[in-house]
This record gives structure tokens, C-alpha cells and sequence, in this order.
């Protein structure tokens, strides 16, 4: 497997300052070493470059950097096409969650231009659905689903050539615990397939990976792309204080590994987004270096060797 690193260091999207340090930050906690540990062939291009953050307030419409954000998502998702039609695993280093914008409207392009079918895994304490007219605090980190299921803001949400830029059934979202008003409503309008905190607490992290990840299994997978966007802050901030806006009562550690595992041995993650790291407010890069463990599951690295597993190669 042969998988790229592209740095994305925005934080447009977000109300404080920090996430554009995430993709160093996970370059010092060793990523790519990480990955080549476990046979994935590693390139880095480095840090995508993009408007500063003028840290302006709302606009008319509400909106926090509205231009900026459009110019990062743009160059995000001319990178991102660019790597899948090299037939490379994308791995986006965040940066903001606005950022899954430009890579999943690439994604979607692409998936599109290759025939397949595509399922978004949406791990995040929030569910990113709200619109300029619903978002209570005008950051575009909170909107990159409404904007990829046709109803952000019209830029942002043509960024993959149509609109919307994949239907709202492809979206699974894991772990919610802090959705807004707002966002409960969209959920219900879009669709959207979510597993909440309770979910995980009720049916165990097993199960609700299980029912994820229908149909990803064996030749009945076998046309479809699985990405992943990885909010940190999934995770529970007693493991993971280094994120913007943490939500106490997340997965554990056991949870969050089995989750990366049994993605693993679906064998179809053709692209990643780790976003919303922030080492301003990491202690000791500890966060960084919990999501590389993690990536190291999440690329097929186990205790004991499985019996339906084929050997990395
Ligand atoms: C809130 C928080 N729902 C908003 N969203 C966050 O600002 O729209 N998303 N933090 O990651
Ligand atoms: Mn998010
Ligand atoms: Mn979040
Ligand atoms: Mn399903």
C-alpha cells in the first residue's frame, strides 16, 4: 500500500487558535515511521500553503472567514485529486474539520469518475451539520456535512462539481455527544445514520461498528471507498486533552483501538482525515502521539496475527 501525507495546517474554520500546528505535531509523534513499521510505502508532501487567519468576526451572513475557508478547501481538494489519481492512499493532517470539505468533495469527484460507491465515517464528539442560518457560533468547522450534503455555503458546497456532493446515506457518524438544536433537526431532515454516545454505551462499540460497517466486508465491499474523517475530538479528553473544543464522556482508549481494528479488517480505507488536533492545548504532544497509535490500528497492526487478515505487503 502506498499512502501520502498532506499537511493542511487551518484553523479558519475554528474559533481558537492551534489546530494549524496539528500536521507538525504529527510528524514529530512519528507518523509516517509509524506507517512504514507496518509495510505502508510513505510519502510526505509537506504543509499545503494558504491564507493566514485574519481571526475576524462575523459577517453578514454569520460566517467566520468565509473566503479563507473557501481557498483552503480549495487547495485541499485540488491535493487531495491529485493523490488519488496516483492511485495513493490520501492522509490528511488537519487543521480544522472544515478541511474534510475540500477532501471529501475530492473523494467524491473521484469516486464518481471511478465508479464506486462511497461511505464516509464520521467520527466526532459533534455532528458538523449546522448551515450559515442555524450555526450558533458562525464557525465553519461545525458545517462541512451540511456544506457536502448541498446545504452550506453554495461554494463551498459545489467544491466536488456537483451539488450536493454525495447523498447524506453515505455519512455514518460515531460518537456524538454534543449536538446542537439545530444540528438534531438536520439530522433528522438529512437522515444521517448516527450512533451517539448512548448508542455506544447500550450496544457496545462493537456492535455499532459491526452495523457501520455493513456491507464493507468481502467481495460486497469490494466497489466501494471507505474514508474516514477523524474528528480528535472523538476521543475522550482524559486521553486526549489536545483539541479545541473537547466534550467529556468519549470513547476509551479499548473502544477507540477496536474501532480502528475493526476498520482495519474491512480492508477498504482508501483515505483519511485526522483533524482538529491542537497542540496549544496538548500536554507533551500526548494526543499526537495516542492518534498515531491509533493510525497504527487503523492500518492493520494488531496483537496476535489474524486468521482472516492477509499479511501487510
Ligand atoms: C458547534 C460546535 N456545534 C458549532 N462544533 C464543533 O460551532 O457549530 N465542531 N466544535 O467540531
Ligand atoms: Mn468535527
Ligand atoms: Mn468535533
Ligand atoms: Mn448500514
Amino acid at each position: 500500500m502506498q499512502a501520502t501525507l498532506i499537511g493542511i495546517p487551518t484553523d479558519v474554520g475554528a474559533s481558537r487558535l492551534g489546530a494549524a500546528m496539528g500536521p507538525d505535531a504529527l510528524r514529530v509523534a512519528q507518523l509516517a515511521p509509524a506507517l512504514q513499521q507496518l509495510g505502508v510505502a510513505v510519502n510526505d508532501l509537506g504543509n499545503l500553503a494558504g491564507p493566514v487567519n485574519p481571526r475576524g468576526g462575523r459577517d453578514a451572513q454569520g460566517l467566520r472567514n468565509l473566503a479563507e475557508c473557501l481557498h483552503w478547501n480549495q487547495i485541499a481538494h485540488d491535493a487531495v485529486l491529485q493523490v488519488l489519481q496516483q492511485s495513493r492512499l490520501p492522509i490528511m493532517l488537519g487543521g480544522d474539520h472544515t478541511l474534510a470539505t475540500g477532501s471529501i468533495s475530492a473523494i467524491a469527484r473521484h469516486c464518481r469518475a471511478t465508479g464506486k460507491r462511497l461511505r464516509v465515517l464520521w467520527l466526532d464528539a459533534h455532528s458538523d451539520c449546522n448551515t450559515p442560518e442555524s450555526s450558533p457560533s458562525g464557525n465553519l468547522h461545525g458545517m462541512p456535512v451540511s456544506s457536502l450534503c448541498g446545504l452550506g455555503p453554495a461554494e463551498l458546497a459545489s467544491l466536488s462539481g456537483t451539488t450536493p456532493a454525495l447523498p447524506a446515506s453515505a455519512f455514518c457518524q460515531i460518537g456524538l455527544r454534543s449536538v446542537d438544536a439545530s444540528e438534531k433537526l438536520m439530522i433528522r431532515a438529512l437522515g444521517l445514520e448516527v450512533y451517539d454516545m448512548r448508542a455506544i454505551d447500550e450496544l457496545g462499540m462493537r456492535e455499532v461498528m459491526r452495523r457501520a460497517l455493513d456491507g464493507l466486508l468481502g467481495t460486497e465491499g469490494e466497489d466501494t471507498h471507505l474514508h474516514l474523517s477523524f474528528d480528535v475530538d472523538f476521543l475522550d479528553p482524559d486521553i486526549a486533552p489536545g483539541t479545541g473544543t473537547p466534550v467529556r464522556g468519549g470513547p476509551t482508549y479499548r473502544e477507540a483501538q477496536l474501532c480502528m481494528e475493526m476498520i482495519a479488517d474491512t480492508g477498504r480505507l482508501a483515505s483519511l482525515d485526522i483533524v482538529e488536533l491542537n497542540p496549544a492545548l496538548d500536554l507533551r504532544n500526548q494526543t499526537a502521539e495516542l492518534v498515531v497509535d491509533l493510525v497504527q490500528s487503523l492500518f492493520g497492526q494488531s496483537t496476535l496475527m489474524r486468521r482472516d487478515a492477509s499479511p501487510a505487503t
